[in-house]
């Protein structure tokens, strides 16, 4: 159960975040007034849709179990890019026998994938860069099955800058500050294809994520039931660069193989492998489609749920709440 002082940040922070909305006196709060004595002074908080941090992600954590997705990995490695394709892979329709059921993060979503949308007058397109931040970063995601009737299901992604992962494969101390880790039911680690597709970055680009890894299972921020992903991202450049280099995907397949087989496979109970592109570059002419390899990998975050958490959610609500808002009311 949050504390007093807990609930008291969070009641501020939401407040931050919000737009208090006191209607002027229109037409509309004229007809309020005289059908009503509380619409004199009526108040609406208008959620402003912008990235969740830890306080504001409870508006979400507090009221259903929610699913927590980690995306780490280097700066530019791909994390945004590949949750914005999501995103907009739901504006078309259902994605992988799921159906976008709202976000409270909906105007993030919008600003980082504006870029992309306007990729049209552009040569190509590009995700805007997640920023150093202090806090943490989060997209929210409620989706429902393609089956009638089912219930709703919440997602939090993170977004955090590339510079946190560095930071966090480089220290025990610094891993062991970011409590997060110990609630992720999927740990999805992002390895730059761009690095890997080029002979004098490969080898520092796959030591880097397996260093970050080692050091989340050493420091025990992750544990055996961790779900782990371990992704290749911008596989367009892999594989456009494959075309003149017969020995990058070689090196691939032996990376998988040699170095993360044998390490997980002592410390891991179920890991696995993607390629993806979520935003092929149109100058590389690849054949691959936006989104390339991101339902398969999908598909795993929605329908696997790890046998059981090193920390486990607390929801303990026990007053009759009739408005989401009043559970952040004291
Ligand atoms: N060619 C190519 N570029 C990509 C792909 N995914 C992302 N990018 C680009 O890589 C850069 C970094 O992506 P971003 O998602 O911001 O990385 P992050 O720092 O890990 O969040 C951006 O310019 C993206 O447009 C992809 O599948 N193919
Ligand atoms: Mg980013």
């Amino acid at each position: 159960m949050a504390t007093d002082s807990q609930n008291n940040n969070l009641q501020q922070t939401v407040e931050e975040q919000t737009t208090l909305h006191r209607s002027s006196p229109s037409k509309t709060s004229m007809i309020h007034d005289s059908t009503s004595l509380d619409a004199k002074d009526h108040i609406e908080y208008l959620y402003t849709g912008t990235a969740f941090n830890l306080s504001t992600s409870k508006l979400v954590t507090l009221n259903r179990p929610t699913c927590l997705i980690i995306l780490a990995g280097p700066v530019e490695s791909g994390k945004t890019t590949l949750i914005i394709n999501v995103y907009n892979s739901f504006q078309k329709g259902p994605f992988a026998d799921s159906i976008f059921a709202g976000s409270l993060t909906l105007s993030e979503f919008e600003r980082c994938s504006h870029d992309s949308r306007i990729a049209s007058y552009r040569e190509y397109s590009t995700t805007e860069r997640t920023k150093v931040q202090d806090d943490y970063r989060f997209f929210h995601l409620c989706l429902r099955d393609k089956k009638p009737r089912s219930k709703k299901r919440d997602f939090l992604f993170t977004d955090l800058s590339g510079e946190v992962f560095e930071a966090i494969k480089n220290s025990e101390e610094e891993c062991k500050r970011h409590k997060l880790l110990l609630r992720a039911d999927h740990f999805v680690l992002t390895l730059d294809g761009n690095k890997i597709a080029d002979p004098l970055s490969r080898g520092q680009g796959v030591n880097d994520g397996l260093m970050l890894l080692r050091q989340c299972l050493d420091s025990k921020m992750l544990g055996p039931q961790t779900l782990v992903d371990i992704v290749f991202t911008k596989w367009d450049i892999i594989k456009a660069k494959s075309r003149t280099d017969d020995k990058l995907i070689k090196f691939i397949n032996e990376v998988q193989d040699n170095k993360f087989r044998p390490f997980l496979s002592e410390r891991i109970e179920r890991y696995r492998f993607a390629r993806v592109a979520a935003e092929p570059d149109p100058r590389l002419r690849s054949e691959l489609k936006p989104g390339y390899g991101v339902p398969k990998l999908f598909r795993r975050w929605i329908n696997e749920a790890p046998k059981s958490r090193i920390i486990k959610p607390k929801i303990d609500v026990k007053e009759k709440i009739e408005r989401q808002i009043d559970r952040y009311h004291l």
